[in-house]
C-alpha cells in the first residue's frame, strides 16, 4: 500500500530545470497515467507534503501544466484529517484510504509515530507545512477548483493555527523543543536541535516571511527570536576553532552536529541579508563558519563525504565517533549551504568545495543504476547501501547544479526553496 513514485515526483522539477526534456516527458506521463492517489496504506504527513506536494507545486509553477496543480490539490485534501486533534496540531501519520462515507474524507485517521515520546508530534514535521499549504490554499481559490475551494481554504487556517499554538506555548530559554503534544499543546520533552526533528521548522519561519514578499512579520520575528536563543545557548566553538551548533537536552549540551544541521549555514546566510543592522555581519560570519565546519566534516573523511553526525568531544573535532554515525546517504544539506553561500558572497571556495563533492560522489557513490549511499565515509573502497534516496535527485543534484549556474536560474529574489529544494514563487502581489 501507500503512495508510489516518490523519486519520479521528487525529480520532476530537477529534470525540468536541467532541460532533460525526454526524461521530463517520461516522468510527466507517469504522473498523468500511473500516479494513483486512491491507495490504501499509511503515509507521513511531512514527507508527502515536502516531497510530493512540494514537487508537484514547483513543477506546476515552472511549467504551468494543470496536471501538476490538480494532483497537488487532490493530495492536499488527503492530508487534512491529520489536523483533527484537540489543538489542531497535526499528528505525524495518516491513513490514505477513505474512512467512512463523508465526501470530504474528514473522518480519515491519523496517529503519532510509535517512536515519538508519548504520542507527540514533531516540531520539524508540523512546522514544515506553511509554504506548501499557503500555495495550496491560494491555488484552490481558482474558479476551476471552486468545488474544492471551501475545503482547501482550511489549509490556510490550519497552518495559522499551528503558529498560534507555538506562539502561545512557553519556550524554555526561548528555545523550541522537538516534541509537542497534539492533545494538550505543551512540550513533551526538552530536546532541542537545529538538526533532525527541529531543522526545517526554523527554515520555514524565515522562508514564510520571504515568500510573503516580506509581509509576514510574525514569522520574521519568530525566526529572529529563535535564532537569538540558538546563538545564546547552542552555538559553540571547539578547541580547534570550529564553530558548531550543539543539541540541548533539558539544559545539558550534547556536542554533536548532525549532517541535517548543516543546512543552517545556508539558512542563516539567507536570513542575514535581512537581519537588523547590528546583527547582519555577525550572522554572515556565523553562516560562513558553520558552513566551513560542515566542509571540515567532509575533508576529514577518506571518501571526502561527510558522516551522518559528527562530534566535538573526547578529543574529536568534526568527525563521527560512533560506528552508527559513519554513513552517508546522499544527503544535500552541505551542498545546499554551499549554494546559498555562493549566491550570497560569490566567494570561489564554495564552488571548489561543491566540486570536491561532485568528484567524491562520482568516485564512491556511482553505481550501474544510479548513485548509492555508503556505509562508512572513513573507509575505502566504499561499501554501498544500495539505496538512492529521492532527495538525491530533488536536492543534492539540484543544489549542485545551481551552484554552478548563473544567479538568475531560479533567482533567490523570486523563489524560495521548500525543504526538499522544490522552488515556490515569492508572492510579489498580494494573496
Ligand atoms: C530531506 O527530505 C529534507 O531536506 C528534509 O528537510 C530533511 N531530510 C532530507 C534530506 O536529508
Amino acid at each position: 500500500g501507500g503512495l508510489r513514485g516518490a523519486t519520479v515526483i521528487d525529480a520532476l522539477d530537477t529534470l525540468y530545470i536541467m532541460e532533460l526534456e525526454e526524461e521530463f516527458q517520461e516522468a510527466k506521463q507517469w504522473v498523468e497515467k500511473s500516479f494513483d492517489l486512491n491507495v490504501n496504506g499509511e503515509a507521513s504527513l511531512f514527507e508527502v507534503n515536502i516531497r510530493y506536494i512540494g514537487g508537484l507545486l514547483a513543477t506546476y509553477y515552472l511549467t504551468g501544466e494543470e496536471v501538476f496543480k490538480s494532483k497537488a490539490l487532490e493530495l492536499g485534501e488527503k492530508l487534512l484529517p491529520a489536523f483533527n486533534t484537540p489543538t489542531g496540531i497535526p499528528r505525524g501519520v495518516i491513513s490514505l484510504g477513505r474512512q467512512g462515507t463523508h465526501p470530504h474524507f474528514l473522518h480519515g485517521m491519523s496517529w503519532s509515530w510509535g517512536w515519538a515520546s508519548a504520542g507527540s508530534s514533531i516540531l520539524a514535521e508540523f512546522g514544515t507545512l506553511h509554504l506548501e499549504f499557503l500555495h495550496l490554499s491560494q491555488l484552490s481559490g481558482n474558479p476551476v477548483f471552486a468545488e474544492k475551494a471551501t475545503f482547501l481554504s482550511l489549509s490556510l487556517s490550519q497552518v495559522m493555527n499551528i503558529r498560534r499554538v507555538l506562539n502561545r506555548v512557553e519556550k524554555p530559554q526561548g528555545l523550541y523543543p522537538n516534541f509537542l503534544s497534539p492533545v494538550t499543546g505543551s512540550w513533551v520533552q526538552h530536546h532541542v536541535s537545529i538538526g533532525g526533528l527541529g531543522d526545517s521548522f526554523y527554515e520555514y519561519l524565515i522562508k514564510s516571511w520571504l515568500m510573503s514578499d516580506k509581509k509576514d512579520s510574525e514569522a520574521k520575528k519568530m525566526y529572529d527570536d529563535a535564532l537569538e536563543a540558538i546563538e545564546k545557548h547552542l552555538v559553540k566553538k571547539s578547541a580547534g576553532g570550529l564553530t558548531y551548533i550543539a543539541e540541548w537536552r533539558g539544559g545539558i549540551l550534547d556536542h554533536k552536529m548532525g549532517h541535517l544541521a548543516c543546512f543552517s549555514g545556508g539558512m542563516i546566510a539567507l536570513g542575514a541579508e535581512h537581519a537588523p543592522q547590528d546583527r547582519r555581519q555577525r550572522h554572515r560570519e556565523l553562516a560562513a563558519e558553520i558552513t566551513s565546519t560542515c566542509h571540515e566534516s567532509y575533508t576529514r573523511s577518506d571518501t571526502k563525504l561527510g558522516p551522518e553526525a559528527f562530534r566535538f568531544d573526547a578529543g574529536s573535532e568534526a568527525m563521527a565517533t560512533r560506528l552508527s554515525e559513519r554513513y552517508y546517504i546522499l544527503r544535500p544539506e552541505v551542498v545546499e549551504s554551499y549554494m546559498y553561500l555562493w549566491r550570497l558572497t560569490h566567494e570561489p571556495k564554495y564552488r571548489h568545495w561543491g566540486w570536491e563533492v561532485v568528484q567524491a560522489l562520482e568516485k564512491h557513490c556511482r553505481v550501474e543504476a544510479g548513485f548509492s549511499g555508503i556505509r562508512d565515509v572513513y573507509s575505502t573502497p566504499a561499501l554501498h547501501d544500495n539505496m538512492q534516496q529521492s532527495f538525491f535527485l530533488a536536492e543534492t543534484l539540484k543544489y549542485l547544479y545551481l551552484l554552478f549556474s548563473e544567479d538568475d536560474v531560479l533567482s533567490l529574489e523570486d523563489w524560495v526553496f521548500n525543504t526538499e529544494a522544490h522552488p515556490l514563487p515569492i508572492n510579489h502581489t498580494d494573496f
